[in-house]
C-alpha cells in the first residue's frame, strides 16, 4: 500500500525546508544524536480497537470507509502507520473483539510489517453473543460466584491467546462498580475482585506482567471498583511483583495532577503501562495532545525523570499504548497525530535541563524552575522528531504523506466503503 520509495520521494520534496529547520533546532543542543537515538527506539503500541470509526452512546456516524474488516487488515493498518512513522511497531489486541483464528499466520503477517504483539486486553465489560451469564452487575466483583468464575476463565483464556502470539502482558480493565448508592457492598466487591485477580495472577507466565487499569467513572457512575490509582495500587501491591498499575490519561477527574501520580508510582516501581489520549471534561478519548499538550509534557517530564532515576529503559520497561476513539476523524490520521504528539512531548522532556532544575528546586527558586520547564516545552522539537523518522526511512511528515499518497482512498478501493471495524 505504501513503499519506501514513495515515502522517500515525498521526503525529498520537503528536504530543503527540513534541513533549515533542523539545523536551527539543534544549533544549541549538546548531543542531538543521543536524542535522536532515544526518539528512534521509543515505540508506541496501537490498539486493535482504534482502527475503525468509533461512536458515542448516541450512536455512530459512518466513517470514510476502507476500515479493516479482519484482524489481518488491522495489522496491515498498523503496518501502514509504522511505515509512515517507524514509531508504532506494536499492536495491542482486545479479546474477544480480535481473537486470532490462526495465530501462526497472524504472527507471520505482523512480522512482515515489523509489528510485535503488545499487551493483550480482556473484556468483561460487555456481554458477547452466546455468553452464558451477564456482566450487567459486574464481572470479578459479582455477587454470583458463577459470573466471577466466567470472568476469571476469560482472563486466563486471554493470557493463553497472548502467549501464542508472543505477548508479554495482560491488561485488565474492569468496568465493575455501581450506579446507585446502596447497590453494592464496597468491601465485598473489592474482596471478590481481589480474589479473582489473584487467581488470574497465579496463572501468569513468569516473564509476564499484569496491568490493573483504573477509571474514575463510566460505565458505572456512582462507584468504580478500580476507580483510582490508590485502588489499583492496592490490588497490584497485594498481588505481587508481576502486577502493576496502568495509567490511562482519560481516566481521571478534570484537573487531577496526573504527573504526580506517575512520579509516585514510578518511585514505588509500580507503574507498568500507559494509555495515551486527551480529554477536556471526562474520558472522551480524544487525540493525544489535542487539548492539553502542556500536561502531556509535564507527565513525560516526570516519566523521564522517574525512569532515569531507576535506570529504566524508556522503551522496554513500560508498555506504551494509545487508547483513543475517533468519532469524527479518519482513525489512521488521528493515530498519526497521536503518535506525533507523544514523540514531541517525549523529546521535550528529554531536553529539560535536569541539573539546572534540580538546583532551582533545591534553592526554592520557583520562578527559575518554571522557566526551565517552559523553555523545554516551548522549544520546537518537531524537526528533531522528523529527523529521527527520516533516518529510519519513515516520513518527515506522516500525516501529509498519508494524504499525498492517497492512502485512505486506496484502502477504500480495496476494502470498500461499508466495512465497519470491530471495537468501540
Ligand atoms: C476503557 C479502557 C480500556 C479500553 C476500553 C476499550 O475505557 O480505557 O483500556 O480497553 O475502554
Ligand atoms: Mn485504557
Ligand atoms: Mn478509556
Amino acid at each position: 500500500m505504501v513503499t519506501r520509495e514513495e515515502i522517500e520521494s515525498c521526503n525529498k520534496e520537503q528536504m530543503d525546508q527540513h534541513q533549515r529547520r533542523y539545523d536551527q533546532t539543534v544549533s544549541g543542543m549538546a548531543d542531538p544524536y543521543e536524542l535522536i537515538r532515544k526518539i528512534i527506539s521509543f515505540q508506541v503500541a496501537i490498539p486493535s480497537w482504534a482502527l475503525g470509526t468509533g461512536g458515542t452512546r448516541f450512536g455512530r456516524f459512518r466513517g470514510r470507509g476502507g476500515e479493516p474488516g479482519t484482524l489481518g487488515q488491522k495489522i496491515e493498518d498498523v503496518g501502514l502507520l509504522h511505515a509512515l512513522n517507524q514509531s508504532s511497531g506494536a499492536i495491542s489486541l482486545h479479546i474477544p473483539w480480535d481473537t486470532p483464528t490462526d495465530a501462526k499466520s497472524i504472527i507471520e503477517l505482523a512480522a512482515k510489517q515489523g509489528i510485535v504483539f503488545d499487551a493483550v486486553n480482556s473484556n468483561t465489560f460487555q456481554d458477547q453473543p452466546g455468553q452464558v451469564l451477564s456482566y450487567k452487575f459486574g464481572s470479578l466483583q459479582h455477587t454470583d460466584r458463577r459470573v466471577r468464575r466466567q470472568a476469571i476463565d476469560h482472563n486466563i483464556e486471554v493470557i493463553r491467546v497472548g502467549q501464542a502470539l508472543g505477548s508479554k502482558s495482560l491488561t485488565v480493565w474492569l468496568s465493575d462498580g455501581s450506579c446507585f448508592p446502596g447497590q453494592l457492598n464496597f468491601r465485598k466487591a473489592w474482596q471478590h475482585t481481589f480474589e479473582g485477580l489473584k487467581e488470574i495472577y497465579s496463572t501468569l507466565p513468569k516473564d509476564w506482567k499484569m496491568f490493573i487499569e483504573y477509571k474514575a467513572f463510566e460505565p458505572n457512575f456512582y462507584s468504580m471498583t478500580v476507580g483510582d490509582w490508590g485502588q489499583s495500587y492496592l490490588y497490584a501491591s497485594k498481588l505481587g511483583s508481576q502486577a502493576y498499575t496502568l495509567v490511562d490519561l482519560g481516566h481521571h477527574f478534570p484537573g487531577e495532577n496526573i504527573e504526580q501520580i506517575v512520579s509516585l508510582l514510578l518511585m514505588e516501581k509500580k507503574l507498568g503501562g500507559f494509555h495515551f489520549n486527551d480529554s477536556k471534561y471526562g474520558d472522551d478519548d480524544l487525540t493525544v495532545g489535542s487539548i492539553n499538550p502542556y500536561q502531556l509534557f509535564l507527565i513525560f517530564n516526570e516519566l523521564v525523570e522517574g525512569m532515569d532515576h531507576q535506570a529504566m529503559d524508556h522503551h522496554k520497561d513500560m508498555a506504551w499504548m494509545i487508547d483513543a476513539s475517533h468519532n469524527v476523524k479518519d482513525p489512521l490520521e488521528d493515530l498519526l497525530q497521536s503518535v506525533e504528539a507523544i514523540m514531541i512531548a517525549y523529546a521535550q522532556a528529554l531536553i529539560v535541563d535536569r541539573k539546572a532544575l534540580e538546583s532551582a528546586q533545591n534553592n526554592n527558586d520557583v520562578g527559575l524552575a518554571q522557566e526551565i520547564l517552559q523553555a523545554a516545552f516551548r522549544t520546537d522539537v518537531r524537526p528533531l522528531v522528523a529527523e529521527a523518522r527520516r533516518r529510519t526511512g519513515a516520513a518527515l511528515h506522516p500525516l501529509g504523506t498519508f494524504r499525498k499518497l492517497k492512502i485512505r482512498e486506496k484502502l477504500i478501493q480495496v476494502r470498500g466503503s461499508d466495512v465497519v471495524a470491530t471495537g468501540l
